[in-house]
């Protein structure tokens, strides 16, 4: 085995005058815990991942190779390493053994000695261990149990069966007995890998005299330019002693805060007033900017030495769930610095299902494709992980809100009081991780369970749920959880965040779900459910939560994930990559409605990806329409933890579906939506999220496949602020008497008089499969290095434009291109010299033929 020695100690930013080293630069090894050899490991990892790395195992996610990697979950397993530790590090008062993150149950060794036994993976994990270490080699050894074996005694005892979704896909559905991303034991966009291992950072620190363990710096009240504040300062000090705290903004060298303070032995809190001068507001992505101020705490001697210190960022900004009962039922909407908020963005899962694999750039590619996107919120949703500092710094920098759910999804919980302790210490501990951050809208207490009780789920029905014993202690086990401990913790430690106790809820703290589309959030999956697209315009609620439908990722990806005698979607690896329960057929029935079906597989996914995109874009469209009954639309879901068919708008490997775009545009600042409800007129509906009044010219047209503009209609008009409404009804009497709806549409054309940018909405008579689409001859041509121009000589619908090895390269993509009306896209990167000529184009005529 290598052997690593410490031979430098360093701090980590935002901390000083203690010791830290890390242990992921260490050399571990790792084996199966019965077998005998130990192989290279990697720290943070995860068996799988290791066992991949050492061609121990297949590619995971490559066609069913998960089928035969599920022996994983049921074994034990062992990883050791040697720390070489130095005689300065034993010179401090306390060496501490941290791991941030343990997936799940794991004893630890230090020379053979148990220092902690791990049973929750959203748990920091540390033990002072300076009484078992000595300078040179010390042995670290952490056996961690199958996950699934070491509940089955409480699963084969409880007497009964706890209801949990089949997204687990156990034969035994034990995943409720442990406190892990429920995600792990599979979903209906995921694979079930049950994973083991080491999977957030660990280390050992040593310190002497105080240790500083938090920083929270509560925002008390926002005035004009002045915020008045509390540095909430937790300190561990060996002895009762007198020492100086002071706290800095910025890079200002003068404190603003110095104070000598008097500490105890043990733990201490302090907590000091401040008052913050000449403060610009924190504002979500499209409201303004995204002002942070760095506070950085030190703790000092009599001598001025600093003995620990460290910084936090901070943005300072008002938020409130404005709930206020009108004649329909009660408001749910975000209100930000007083100003109310239409919320736009979608639900996030994990990137990976093996986590630790995922680094910066992954977060920085899905951060900025919400950006680019105009998004201003995500959901980290409850069958997943509290996500990573680095998720949660970037959402801040970059104005991104964050709907925090507490990691419970689809699945009612055990009456064991010892994962309810459980529970408690993981929300404490992740409420006081993530309470700076300025991102954090709300906290959830769960997806979908209250909604899942009352809804006859899982084989019982809602009397079960009512009547039975056994169902009085799961209900009971559901009120204490999400009405008494999450909220006890959010009010203890984060007591201006809003908590919201489930997802989908109209009331709050109600165990029967009375949700709807009248009060409080929605989740509404009637489309995708079988009802036809157009049902979105008639299922609007106050904050829609969730929605979504399916479409498979495209051919580049699928190519990753199989061979060419894969190519069909109800192949057995294409099955593998499906997990929705008659997935594949209802695609299949919404393709039937719409388009026609293509007999090539790659356009068959290309046509799919149309499908989802226009079921969404109806949906946002009725969704910002009806704005302020409703004020958020979060469609589920953006991401994607494998390469997968599913509800995802870009795929695992970061590529846009047609959908990613379609949001894009969807939740510009300015819309236009041209809509007929069922026996109504046309109308052009426009939507403004600005918070100025926007002036503009409206242009409407009735055009012909050709070209030819039929009929045409101008006026100067002024949306006014955070607004939607009509502004044209087309003439059904003038407009509409011969028209062929098969080979007409309807143009309408808003460009805004301040930014000069055009926002442009198509009303199309028929569906896809309908229209009478000739062969666009469509042309590209080079403008500028950074823009393309397409020009058509007949309607072309989703242009679709690749540019082979670039992922991305378009600003717009899948774009309707109309005669005698150039289109410019730009480019993400500069276009070389011949790029131009290699720039491959499909649109939905290629499909139909
Ligand atoms: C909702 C989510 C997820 C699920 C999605 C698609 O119920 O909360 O549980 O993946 O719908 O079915």
């Amino acid at each position: 085995m290598r052997l690593f020695s410490f031979l430098f100690l360093f701090t980590l930013s935002g901390l000083s005058a203690q010791q830290i080293v890390p242990l992921n630069h260490s050399a571990w090894s790792f084996k199966k815990a019965k077998d005998t050899e130990w192989l290279p490991a990697t720290v943070p990892g995860t068996v799988h991942t290791d066992l991949l790395a050492n061609k121990k195992i297949e590619e995971p996610f490559y066609r069913t190779n998960e089928k035969d990697l599920q022996w994983i979950e049921t074994t034990d397993w062992e990883y050791k390493t040697t720390l070489s530790v130095s005689n300065n590090l034993l010179q401090e008062e306390h060496v501490e053994l941290v791991f941030e993150g343990l997936d799940t149950y794991a004893d630890v060794f230090l020379n053979e000695q148990k220092i902690i036994t791990a049973n929750n993976m959203f748990l920091l994990w540390k033990a002072d261990v300076k009484q078992w270490l000595h300078q040179g080699n010390n042995q670290l050894r952490i056996y961690f149990h199958s996950p699934i074996n070491k509940v089955l005694p409480q699963y084969d005892s409880l007497g009964y069966v706890v209801p949990v979704s089949n997204n687990d896909q156990g034969t035994k559905r034990v995943s409720v007995y442990t406190r892990k991303a429920g995600y792990h034991y599979g979903w209906d966009w995921g694979p079930r890998f049950v994973t083991s291992g080491i999977w957030r950072p660990a280390y050992l620190k040593a310190w002497s005299d105080l240790e500083l363990e938090d920083v929270f710096i509560k925002q008390l009240n926002i005035g004009d330019k002045t915020v008045q504040a509390e540095a909430q300062v937790s300190v561990n000090a060996t002895k009762n002693e007198v020492r100086i705290l002071q706290i800095f903004v910025d890079d200002n060298p003068k404190p603003l805060l110095s104070e000598t303070i008097w500490l105890n032995a043990g733990a201490n809190q302090i907590n000091k007033r401040l008052e913050l001068k000449n403060i610009q507001l924190w504002w979500p992505n499209g409201m303004g900017k995204q002002s942070l101020y760095r506070f950085t705490a030190k703790w000092l001697d009599q001598q001025n030495q600093v003995i620990a210190s460290k910084t936090i960022k901070k943005g300072f900004r008002d938020i409130e769930v404005v709930q206020e009962s009108d004649s329909a039922g009660q408001s749910f909407y975000f209100k930000i610095n007083g100003k109310p908020l239409f919320i736009k963005g979608s639900n996030y899962i994990p990137l990976d299902n093996f986590l630790p694999r995922v680094g910066k750039e992954r977060y920085e590619q899905l951060l900025n494709t919400a950006v680019e996107s105009n998004m201003n919120m995500l959901r980290v949703w409850g069958g997943g992980i509290y996500e990573n500092d680095l998720f949660y710094d970037r959402c801040d920098e970059k104005g991104i809100l964050v709907w925090q759910d507490f990691m419970f999804a689809c699945a009612l919980f055990p009456p064991i009081p010892a994962l309810k302790q459980s529970i408690y210490d993981e929300a404490v501990y992740n409420v006081k991780r993530l309470r700076n951050h300025s991102s954090i809208a709300l906290w959830c207490g769960n997806n979908e369970i209250a909604q899942f009780m009352n809804q006859n789920y899982w084989g019982h029905t809602k009397a079960y749920f009512r009547d039975a014993a056994d169902s009085m202690a799961l209900q009971n086990t559901y009120r204490n959880i999400f009405h008494e401990i999450l909220p006890a913790v959010v009010k203890a430690y984060d007591n201006d965040r809003f908590y919201w106790s489930t997802s989908a809820n109209s009331i709050n703290y109600a165990t029967v779900y009375s949700g709807g589309k009248k009060s409080g959030d929605y989740h509404y999956y009637g489309v995708w459910g079988g009802k036809p697209i157009e049902e979105y315009n008639n299922n609007v609620g106050r904050f829609m939560s969730e929605y979504g439908f399916q479409a498979f990722p495209e051919f580049e990806t699928v190519k990753q994930y199989t061979l060419p005698e894969d190519y069909n979607i109800e192949s057995e690896v294409m099955k593998a990559h499906q997990r929705s329960k008659n997935g594949n057929a209802k695609i299949a029935n919404y393709l039937k409605d719409n388009f026609k079906i293509p007999a090539a597989f790659e356009d068959f996914l290309f046509v799919g990806q149309l499908m989802q995109s226009e079921a969404i874009r109806i949906a946002i469209e009725a969704h910002r329409r009806n704005k302020p009954y409703c004020m958020g639309t979060l469609y589920w879901q953006i991401n994607d933890c494998w390469p997968v068919a599913s509800w995802s708008s870009m795929d695992y490997y970061g590529r846009w579906k047609a959908l990613q775009y379609t949001v894009k545009k969807g939740f510009a600042p300015q819309m236009i939506s041209i809509f007929k409800g069922e026996n109504g007129p046309i109308n052009i509906h426009l939507i403004s999220d600005d918070l100025t009044p926007t002036k503009g010219k409206l242009t409407v047209r009735l055009l012909d496949f050709t070209g030819k503009t039929i009929r045409q209609f101008q006026k100067n008009i002024q949306l006014p602020t955070n607004s939607s409404g009509i502004y044209y009804t087309v003439p059904a009497n003038d407009w509409l008497q011969n028209i062929d709806t098969t080979s007409q549409l309807v143009e309408a054309v808003f460009e805004n008089s301040n930014t000069r940018r055009a926002t442009r909405g198509l009303y199309f008579f028929s569906k896809p499969k309908n229209l009478q689409l000739q062969q666009p001859n469509i042309v590209i041509s080079k403008v500028d290095d950074t823009h393309i121009k397409l020009t058509a000589t007949t309607v072309a619908r989703f242009v679709y434009l690749q540019l082979p090895g670039v992922t991305n390269a378009f600003e717009d993509n899948y774009v309707d291109v109309l005669p005698n009306t150039p289109t410019i896209i730009q480019l993400k990167q500069p276009l070389g010299l011949d790029a131009v000529n290699q720039i491959k184009v499909k649109s939905l005529f290629d499909t139909m033929k």
